[in-house]
């Protein structure tokens, strides 16, 4: 039997399932969707493997990992990582560095249990790129993200598989117009709750939509509000994510980039063991083909 011993949180309702051992980077990819997907998980969960940090500053690495593979950043996984380690007594409030595959992460715990996140350096690639019969901006916010506005679509949950397929078709639009990195779709609309800015719908690589507002899709978003410049350095923008929850996002100006600190909050749902047992058809997942 392999034994993996995990905690799993939600941000904004988005989850995140921390691996505390069992599993090293270089056999991570053996386990992904053995950690992640069904039998034990579901296709939405954003795994994050605790790895030792390179850089002795750091109080921890950490490896993001979805259902079809690594992810840059995360920012809504990183927010339940901070929560996780917190809820392990391993960091108190106050400020820890993180390392992360695309750069070192400052996060804040505040004493309220809140957490703020200063992202990696984040910019606008290109501006109104033509994709199909749809506009939109190419940026990078720790992940590629093609954010669109004038979509044409409801923003709500009824809406969630129309939305997704949408997407999807807009994602084939774009690595057609000559962007192959952009794995994530952003959709834009105004708030339902006045007391926020935007509503978000966000088309995550393998399929998925974000359940929180995606920390590195408002960092996204951010880059390019500054970039037209709608949105000062300092001011707070409050992103609302298709089921509701929030992400507060501000920037400060860094060199043709921003860099953005993101603020939410996290939930410890479960501390587990996940078991892998040889005898198991699925042990590695349903549909994968994994073998060791
Ligand atoms: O919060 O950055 C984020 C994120 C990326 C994918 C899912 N969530």
């Amino acid at each position: 039997m392999s034994r993996i011993p995990i905690i799993d949180s939600h941000t904004g309702g988005e989850p995140t399932r921390v691996v505390l051992g069992g599993v090293t980077a270089e056999s991570l990819e053996t386990y992904r969707r053995a950690i992640l997907c069904e039998p034990r998980g579901h296709e939405v969960i954003v795994g994050a493997l605790l790895v030792a940090p390179k850089d002795a500053t750091c109080a921890a690495g950490v490896i993001f990992f979805n259902n079809v593979g690594l992810l840059g950043m995360c920012g809504h996984g990183m927010i339940g990582l901070i929560i996780t380690l917190r809820h392990l007594d391993r960091i108190t409030p106050g400020e820890h560095r993180i390392e992360t595959p695309v750069g070192i992460v400052t996060a804040t715990l505040h004493e309220d249990g809140r957490v703020s996140i200063r992202n990696v350096p984040s910019c606008r690639k290109a501006k109104a790129v033509q994709a199909g019969n749809i506009t939109g901006d190419v940026a990078y916010g720790g992940n590629w993200f093609f954010l669109v506005s004038n979509h044409g679509l409801a923003l709500t949950r009824e809406n969630i598989p129309q939305l997704t397929q949408a997407s999807l078709a807009i994602r084939t639009a774009v690595h057609a117009a000559g962007y192959p990195e952009v794995d994530h779709v952003e959709l834009f609309a105004p708030p339902l709750d006045p007391a926020n800015h935007s509503r978000n719908f966000v088309l995550c690589p393998g399929g998925e939509y974000d359940r929180s507002p995606c920390g590195t899709g408002t960092s996204a978003k951010l880059a390019c509000l500054a970039a037209d410049g709608k949105l000062p350095p300092g001011e707070t923008w409050r992103q609302e994510s298709i089921i509701g929850s929030v992400f507060e996002g501000t920037y400060t100006p860094a060199e043709n980039a921003i860099i953005p600190t993101i603020t939410g909050t996290a939930f410890i749902t479960a501390e587990s063991t996940l078991i892998l047992d040889p005898g198991d058809p699925f042990k590695f997942g349903i549909g994968s083909t994994t073998e060791i």
